[in-house]
């Protein structure tokens, strides 16, 4: 009874149906323990049931910077091989992180960086493309990076994960709603990108999405069962390796690494594939569909079940930490809706050739 109350304390919004987890969680919700709820990023969803269109909003705020960076949109040429995919000591079990298993991928090439706002807008401004979060109307933002006066409007929480505010009209142009734009970071990672946006975006550029396997080989940079890009200690040296959170979440983030929220993409080093924020800073879409069953019979370019309800997501995001997100591991996974968009997802694209 309190349970359930609890959470009927969400609330709809006009345009979108939050998704309770007592109504649509399904069994993998219900078998989260508490250090497997993480960042609540799972519990971020919404049915499509109506939309607010806010187009005359964006094409008055999209300011298209003509200086084009040649490093912002390298690829880097992955040697295709066979790896050893998942873990037999998974960090969050029921994420379906196990068993190990034996996958190989063809070469490919990848985007060296997360896909940055100002490559989304110059997406934008040559396609007029709308993503689904305009269409919404609204976005997924933490509580934490938002201003007094955008919180103050804002009534609703997602019950399961409280410090996720619906945010109007937020979007990839106005990260934390109406009163932010992305004038000072065009060099960090695209956020509020749905699924089918950056399928869209990655479409347009002549690439396409990584598959879960071809985004963990690329992710192990060549090593063998490390936990991270770049082996098993969290802060060699005492360095920061990549965009996470430190202190305790959701109240306090110390930003020991540098940052309490998205950083530049480059700002911390890459893998030996040449491969930045692999880990950290925002989560990363892949192609496939989600399941936590999977064959130990050998896989070649294996590309996830047929069809599905969620879409696997990759690298954990500025939120994460050890004591509640331990998803900044090369073999962790999450998953949310395509329609899901968030203040700490994003994607990176790949191709089978050179671009
Ligand atoms: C962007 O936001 C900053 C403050 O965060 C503000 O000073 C600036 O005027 C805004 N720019 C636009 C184009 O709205
Ligand atoms: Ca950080
Ligand atoms: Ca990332």
């Amino acid at each position: 009874m309190v349970r359930n109350s609890l959470l009927l304390l969400v609330v709809v919004l006009v345009n979108v149906e939050l998704c309770l987890q007592s109504s649509c969680g399904g069994e993998q919700e219900a078998a989260s323990t508490e250090g497997a709820a993480g960042c609540g990023c799972d519990k971020l969803r919404r049915t499509a049931s109506g939309s607010v269109d806010s187009k005359e909003e964006r094409a008055s705020s999209v300011k298209y910077t003509a200086a084009a960076n040649e490093k912002i949109s390298q690829m880097v040429f992955i040697p295709g091989g066979e790896f050893l995919m998942g873990t037999d000591d998974p960090g969050i079990p029921q994420d379906g992180e196990a068993p190990q298993r034996r996958v190989y991928v063809d070469s490919f090439y990848m985007d060296v960086l997360e896909v940055t706002t100002q490559q989304f807008q110059s997406f934008i401004k040559a396609t007029g493309y709308v993503t689904e979060a305009e269409k919404f109307g609204d976005s997924f933002v933490f509580e934490g990076i938002l201003s007094e006066s955008v919180k103050s409007q804002i009534t609703q929480a997602v019950a399961a994960a409280p410090w996720w505010l619906p945010v109007k009209g937020a979007n990839w142009n106005h990260p934390e709603g109406q009163d932010s734009n992305i004038t000072d970071r065009l060099d960090h990672p695209v956020v509020h990108v749905s699924w089918a946006d950056a399928v869209a975006f990655c479409s347009w550029a002549n690439k396409r999405l990584p598959t879960e396997a071809e985004w963990e080989y690329a992710c192990r940079g060549g090593l063998r069962d490390r936990l991270y890009p770049w082996g098993n200690k969290l802060n060699p040296k005492g360095q920061h390796y990549a965009n996470l959170w430190q202190g305790d979440f959701p109240v306090h983030n110390s930003g020991e690494d540098g940052y309490v929220k998205t950083s530049p993409v480059m700002s911390f080093p890459a893998n030996s594939f040449g491969l930045h924020d692999m880990v950290g800073n925002v989560w990363e879409w892949t192609s496939d569909w989600w399941t936590v069953h999977h064959t130990t019979d050998h896989q070649h370019n294996p590309t996830g079940p047929p069809s599905g309800k969620d879409k696997v997501k990759k690298g954990g995001s500025y939120m994460c930490h050890k004591s509640y997100c331990y998803r900044y591991r090369c073999a962790a996974r999450s998953q949310n809706t395509p329609d899901s968009s968030a203040s700490n997802l994003g994607f990176r694209c790949v191709s089978q050739e050179k671009q």
